[in-house]
């Protein structure tokens, strides 16, 4: 479909998007939908299947960010539709215990063992949120360190120099939030063992906790550089502050035990999302027992949830996880081989069209920041050319490939894209790059 083509059916889109506005601040209901970032009008999904999505028009695109990542077996798997058509029968929500939710839970504890215990939730803000509230509660400290770039949802506390939608919108922090609350929160570079300690000497023992993404994919895709994961995990130990890992992106992303298992990680507190409910809300917060067992109703900190472990949800997380267990070799080889080859062939494209494009990548989420790099930090990732990042993707977009509509969002691919994609891919960057 050539892009003129693509361009001149997007009617019914515009006119959902028009109806949209009446309801949504701004059309949707995640900002960074919106297309802010990156321009042009955000299509209407109406299906999705395998790697590819289908518009509200009928256009064809293939899908690079997954629903943001849940989607790492393809859209529409079918054993995970059928695990949800079967769930349903049986009504959609209980309120109530079900077997289901163990059996989830005995399957991320083996994946990832610092989760002794554990307690679902319905997204990732809450997983964060209630681990914090945790490391608080165990460790009667206020102050929490992040890291500037990473964003762990729109908790209050987290949106102090957040990544995702808050650093694509450039907005420090957010409206709403009071200083009284973003002032226990010390946001630090990242990749900084020397101002992390610089904060512990500063502050003692006021330091509950602190939280990371073990691989910064909303700033876009920045690695830990070698030993800063050890040496973080080190400084809070001595400290007496706990390490809570945000894997809600790269759990079972860039590894079945995720950042945990490929860096040899072992945090106090972990959190998950995305990839564990299958595409059905679903959070995690999880850690030693003793920390754990501190949490309602076997102890005094509160944390609860309307829909938490809900049937449906569990049945998506287990046929996910449960695929991916049983398939572990072969999907991340699968994974990792299209992973390199779009991303590498893209950058090659690129170099060709004389476009400055440093890719970080780790298994299969990455960045093509428009900069000549490095990027180590957030600091380095804002000065990529938003502006040229927003022609290509406009570019591609029209060329039917859908990338994450912002700089500072990772790009993931799935189990589901073949070589086809792959080729298709790069033979629109080649386009794209001649011509946005
Ligand atoms: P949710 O509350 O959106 O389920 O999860 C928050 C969250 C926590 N931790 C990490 C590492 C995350 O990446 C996220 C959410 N990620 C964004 C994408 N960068 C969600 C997409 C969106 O906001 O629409």
């Amino acid at each position: 479909m050539t892009p003129e083509s693509v361009a001149s059916v997007r009617s019914r889109s515009q006119a959902l998007q028009k109806r949209a506005e009446r309801f949504f601040p701004g059309g949707v209901n995640s900002p960074v939908r919106a297309f802010r970032a990156v321009g042009g009008e955000p299509p209407f999904i109406e299906r999705a299947e395998g790697a590819w999505l289908i518009d509200a028009d009928g256009n064809r695109y293939i899908d690079y960010f997954g629903s943001w990542g849940p989607m790492i077996l393809g859209h529409a798997f079918p054993p995970v539709v059928e695990a949800i058509e079967r769930a349903a029968r049986y009504s959609a929500s209980f309120g109530a215990s079900t077997a289901a939710e163990a059996d989830l839970a005995e399957r991320i504890a083996v994946c990832y063992p610092a989760v002794e215990k554990m307690r679902f939730v319905s997204s990732g803000t809450e997983a964060t949120m209630s681990a914090i509230r945790l490391a608080r509660a165990a460790t009667g400290r206020k102050i929490v360190i992040k890291f500037e770039g990473c964003y762990h949802g729109h908790a209050d506390g987290l949106l102090v120099k957040a990544g995702s939608g808050v650093a694509t919108f450039g907005i420090p922090g957010s409206a709403g939030v009071p200083e009284e609350i973003a002032h226990l929160t010390l946001a630090l570079p990242y990749n900084d063992l020397s101002a992390v300690e610089a904060a512990f000497d500063a502050h003692r023992d006021e330091i509950a906790a602190v939280i990371l993404e073990p691989v910064v994919g909303n700033a876009g895709c920045i690695p830990p550089a070698p030993g800063y994961l050890a040496g973080l995990r080190a400084l809070t130990a001595n400290r007496g502050a706990l390490l809570i890992v945000d894997e809600v992106m790269t759990g079972f992303r860039v590894a079945l035990g995720g950042a945990c298992e490929l860096y040899g990680l072992v945090p106090d507190l972990v959190t998950l999302g995305k990839i564990v409910g299958g595409g059905l809300p679903v959070g995690v917060f999880g850690g030693k027992r003793q920390l754990m067992d501190l949490v309602s109703p076997a102890g005094p900190m509160y944390q609860a949830g309307t829909l938490s472990g809900n049937p449906l949800a569990m049945a998506a997380g287990l046929a996910t996880v449960g695929h991916l267990q049983e398939h572990a070799a072969e999907v991340y080889a699968r994974l990792e081989a299209a992973a390199k080859a779009v991303t590498e062939g893209v950058a090659q494209e690129a170099a060709r069209a004389g476009v400055a494009v440093t890719l970080n990548r780790v298994g299969s989420m990455w960045t093509w920041f428009f900069t000549p790099g490095p990027v180590t930090n957030y600091e380095q990732a804002v000065k990529s050319d938003t502006a040229a990042f927003g022609r290509f993707h406009r570019a591609m977009l029209h060329r039917g490939v859908w990338l994450p509509p912002s700089q500072f969002e990772a790009a993931f691919i799935s189990a589901a894209h073949g070589d086809a994609e792959v080729q298709a891919t790069v033979a629109a960057a080649r386009a794209a790059f001649r011509t946005a």
